[in-house]
């Protein structure tokens, strides 16, 4: 592959991308490189109760429409759980976003972040892989950053949906030249919570405030607004899902509003989602966005994302280099045996 150019997608996805505001791109990754990150996800399962990273959605959201359960999250200190129970609490408009019937408490809606840092095997994939390629060619970048990796996992019988969001706002950014790539490891359809994009939807000229996910409550101190209530009227809106295997992947723009069903099927479905910037993007510390872990950089705003807490993953610095070797930050590494 020369650098630069994608031999995976073409001028029909770029087109599509464009139009949309979402890809899907089929059989992009090796089996080998979904068992990357399939290895760390299961790593990172390991630890929730034990890591500051790590959460159950699902228990959260128990805990947070059943007043009397107090809030319980094991290590995980990466948010203020009770502050965002009260936020949701205090709502008028908030409403429980489930589905699957009455739903046992066997349901599990893992989140976790940043297995990069650790893990040589999401280096891989992350920054080895077609992906950087692919990203920049889509987003038409002349250098590409990689921002980070998000877990989501609903295992079976897991009843949580995902609210309804668009990501920008999340992200200490200020610019539209990023992408984000959901990566299924398992099959994925709308019965086991297939991801669900609103086409067109990053040409509304709106940014949003982020949500709770299990709530469309948005953090206080964001000024942006409520992202509109797709779920509460979806035939309003073009939305469009894919089944998908592992290797294919999903490609949105960070504009576009998406979210998920539950998984009340008797189906794993496991993914992991990269985000990358391009060049036109500029660091912005904005209100609202999620607190990101092991940051180490002192960039302002206006900055561009010079930091080795954002990798360069393309251009490459030179054919066949391997950057999941240049970026190790040490750690035990998580390749395949
Ligand atoms: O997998 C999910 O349920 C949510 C994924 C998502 O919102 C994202 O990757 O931006």
């Amino acid at each position: 592959m020369k650098q630069g150019r994608s031999e995976t997608v073409s001028a029909g996805d770029i087109e599509t991308f464009e139009r949309d505001g979402v890809v899907c791109l089929r059989n992009v990754l090796s089996p080998d490189e979904v068992e990357h990150l399939r290895k760390a996800v299961r790593k990172q399962m390991d630890q929730l109760g034990k890591s500051a990273t790590g959460y159950d959605f699902e228990a959260l959201a128990r805990q947070v429409w059943d007043k009397s359960e107090p809030i319980e999250t094991g290590a995980a200190n990466r948010f203020d759980m009770q502050a965002m129970k009260d936020l949701v609490r205090g709502d008028v408009e908030a409403r429980p976003l489930v589905e699957g019937g009455e739903g046992k408490g066997e349901g599990l809606f893992f989140y976790d972040v940043a297995a990069w840092k650790w893990d040589k095997g999401v280096r891989k994939v992350a920054f080895d892989s077609g992906l950087p390629g692919i990203a920049t060619e889509l987003l038409g970048a002349s250098y590409l950053n990689f921002w980070e990796d998000t877990t989501f996992v609903k295992a079976p019988h897991t009843r949580q949906k995902t609210a309804f969001h668009q990501d920008l706002a999340y992200f200490q950014i200020e610019g539209e030249q990023c992408v984000v790539v959901w990566i299924p490891l398992d099959p994925v359809s709308l019965e086991n919570g297939a991801m669900q994009y609103v086409r067109g939807s990053h040409k509304w000229g709106e940014t949003y405030a982020p949500n709770v996910f299990i709530s469309r409550t948005s953090f206080r101190s964001s000024p942006e607004k409520i992202c509109p209530d797709i779920e509460a009227e979806p035939a309003m809106y073009d939305i469009v899902s894919f089944d998908v295997e592992p290797g294919d992947v999903i490609i949105h723009h960070v504009m576009t509003v998406h979210g998920a069903g539950g998984n009340p099927s008797g189906n794993w479905r496991r993914a992991m989602s990269l985000r990358y910037c391009g060049d036109t993007v500029r660091y912005f510390d904005r209100d609202g966005a999620i607190p990101q872990v092991g940051v180490s950089h002192d960039l302002g705003r206006g900055d561009r994302l010079f930091s080795s807490d954002y990798p360069i993953v393309w251009p490459k610095p030179w054919p066949g280099v391997s950057l999941a070797d240049l970026y190790d930050r040490s750690g035990p590494e998580t390749e395949l045996d």
